[in-house]
């Protein structure tokens, strides 16, 4: 194996999925607080307000870190919790996220902070439209520059902005994240205007001298052709192009990738690039690409489009009909991969695809990767004694980290790995049902139950291959 000894076997979470306190100690509402409020939006109408209570439990949850031996958290500071109308500060917010980072630090987990994941504050989406406005960047740099000051000397490891591609494309075109709007031009404004808020908290960190590094998580699903078809390879490098470098070439090299902006002017759509911008993006490139991997995609020629591409969810909120044609299907189409199996949600199991993955960045960018988020959504069943016997989830992880060990064989710097997800918590679009976690908890979408903590046979594994720096899989 080829793990440093230095390497960060983690874990990682988001503030919404597994905090609850919705309202405790002043915490304002986040726009995922009103949208999950609203009957249709998420899966059995399931919420985040108890979620599995971290807020209230978080000392007890560590000590179990402390126990398996995790070597790092990544975890999401709520921004309406820190700031509950999204400019103003509420101590006792801080002082929450002093206390969860002290108490890793203690429990010799390394904390890797994620500064938004999602629940941005509702204020700022009534008062401007959230990421619709250039408003948000100063607010955000605003946020970022308290959090430097408060937790700058105790983090090293700072996530900015976590899956832009998935919160701004679930948001703006598939209708499945709030602000539930479907319109393909309105989504790259509201992105532009997000990778501009996200080099603003980069160029930051470095004026204010943090002694760290900071990077993105990026949604990373490497492209494969559907055949050597000479049109499905153009149909896979029209989504390479589209769906991963239209971020990753900001993030790492400060600019758009020129054939994606050429392939969406043909299509009428452009970038809002006001002055300043690209002096803006240039000044904030990131130290590491952060990488949350679960799936290959497989494309074909849009024009020869293969009909049976495998039907939905298992248990998921019902993707929205009256989402706009998206002018970037006439570029590429999904198609299946006769060779990969699905997970219970139907999500291919590739572990050859994380090394294709982080072999394409090391290579197209020549950055270190942290491996921010990776894991398997299953339907988990707790025997009447109390075990979870997940040999299924086992042998997931056990792939992929061989995947990485290869990859880092192969040439590729991988900082760490975190896998999504320590316990289980709320999946946006799967309510309670899609279970990630190590640790089991004891709650359904109608029921909060007492909300207790069992440990998985995945705990037992995990904690072994992490005292063995990975040799014993
Ligand atoms: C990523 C998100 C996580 C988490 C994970 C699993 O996109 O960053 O927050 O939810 O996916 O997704 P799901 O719960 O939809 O299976």
């Amino acid at each position: 194996m080829h793990f440093k000894d230095d390497f960060l076997w983690g874990s990682a979470s988001a503030a919404y999925q597994i905090e609850g306190g919705a309202s405790q100690d002043g915490k304002g509402p986040s726009i995922w607080d009103s949208y999950s409020e609203i009957p249709g939006n998420t899966f059995k109408n399931s919420t985040g307000e108890v979620a599995i209570d971290f807020y209230n439990k978080f000392e007890e949850d560590i000590e179990l870190m402390k126990e398996m031996g995790l070597n790092a958290y990544r975890f999401s500071v709520s921004w309406p919790r820190i700031m509950p109308d999204g400019q103003t500060i509420n101590e006792k917010g801080i002082e929450f996220y002093h206390k969860v980072i002290d108490k890793l630090i203690e429990c010799g987990v390394e904390p890797i902070l994620t500064i938004y994941h999602w629940d941005l504050p509702q204020a700022l989406q009534d008062k401007y439209a959230g990421w619709e406005s250039r408003e948000i960047i100063n607010d955000f740099t605003q946020f970022c520059a308290l959090l430097y000051k408060e937790y700058g000397k105790k983090i090293k490891y700072w996530v900015s902005l976590n899956e832009q591609n998935i919160f701004i494309g679930l948001g703006y075109i598939k209708k499945l994240h709030p602000p539930k709007v479907s319109n393909y031009q309105r989504f790259l404004n509201a992105n532009h205007i997000a990778s501009l808020a996200n080099a603003s908290a980069i160029k930051l960190f470095r004026e204010m001298q943090i002694p760290g590094q900071i990077g993105p998580s990026f949604a990373y699903s490497p492209t494969y052709a559907k055949s050597e078809k000479p049109e499905d390879v153009i149909a896979m490098e029209n989504a390479q192009e589209i769906d991963n470098f239209l971020w990753m070439d900001v993030y790492a090299k400060g600019e758009y990738p020129q054939i994606a902006l050429k392939l969406l002017e043909k299509l009428g759509l452009s970038i809002d690039f006001q002055e300043g911008d690209k002096a803006l993006l240039q000044a904030g490139i990131c130290d590491f690409m952060g990488v949350n991997y679960y799936q290959s995609s497989t494309y074909c020629d849009p024009n020869h489009k293969q009909e049976t591409l495998q039907a939905g969810n298992a248990a998921q909120v019902s993707v929205v009909s009256d989402v706009q044609t998206i002018p970037t299907d006439s570029l590429y189409a999904r198609a299946d991969n006769d060779y990969l199996t699905m997970t219970d949600w139907n999500w291919a199991i590739d572990p050859n695809g994380l090394r294709v993955s982080l072999r394409r960045i090391a290579s197209r960018y020549g950055l270190p990767i942290l491996i921010s988020e990776n894991g398997l959504g299953a339907f988990d069943t707790l025997t009447e004694d109390g075990k979870v016997h997940d040999d299924y989830r086992i042998n997931f992880l056990k792939e992929h980290i061989i995947a990485i060990d290869q990859a880092i064989d192969d040439g590729c710097e991988v900082i760490g790995y975190c896998t999504w997800s320590f316990q289980d918590l709320f999946s946006w679009l799967n309510g309670y049902a899609k279970r990630y976690g190590f640790v089991y908890v004891d709650r359904d979408e109608e029921n909060e139950k007492e909300l207790r903590r069992y440990k998985k046979d995945s705990f037992y594994w995990y904690q072994k291959v992490i005292q063995s720096n990975g040799t014993e899989l």
